[in-house]
């Protein structure tokens, strides 16, 4: 049984997203309004089938995959690239590969009690994101 995500996940910390946004080629203007924003995760999990909202005040992305097919991610209102996504399970972490133009991307979720962590990469940079429960 693979654990649950689902629920509303308010971000309570954020490293060096402005390195993971440069890394990404956001413009100076946008990144320092993205670097203001409060991210909230919102996780709808089905077992293998997700749909993970990111809500803030400026602009929503939203993706939905099942664990192990690669589908076509689309970054829009984010960098607006194409990827070739896939998204797996190692143990109960969630290991996305986003494969496209920008080496060594993707991300990884994993929980620890009412602690979510999210570490975003795109080429050298990590950006490390903390979430805490909120519903
Ligand atoms: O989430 O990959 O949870 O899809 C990365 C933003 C700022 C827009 C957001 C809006 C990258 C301007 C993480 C921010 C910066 C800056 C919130 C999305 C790009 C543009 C929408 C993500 C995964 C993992 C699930």
């Amino acid at each position: 049984m693979p654990v649950n995500y689902s629920g509303t996940w308010d971000i309570v910390d954020n490293h060096n997203f402005e390195g993971y946004m440069v890394a990404l080629g956001i413009d100076f203007a946008t990144r320092k309004i993205a670097g203001m924003l409060k991210p909230q995760k919102i996780f709808e999990q089905d077992g293998d089938s997700f749909t993970i909202k990111t809500l803030t005040t400026f602009r929503n992305y939203s993706s939905s995959f099942k664990i192990g097919e690669e589908f076509e991610e689309i970054t829009k209102g984010l960098d607006n690239r194409k990827c070739q996504t896939t998204v797996n399970w190692d143990n109960d972490r969630l290991v996305c590969i986003q494969k496209g133009e920008k080496k060594n991307r993707g991300w990884t979720h994993w929980m620890e009690g009412d602690t979510l962590y999210l570490e975003l990469t795109c080429e050298d940079q990590i950006c490390k994101q903390t979430y805490k429960r909120s519903a």
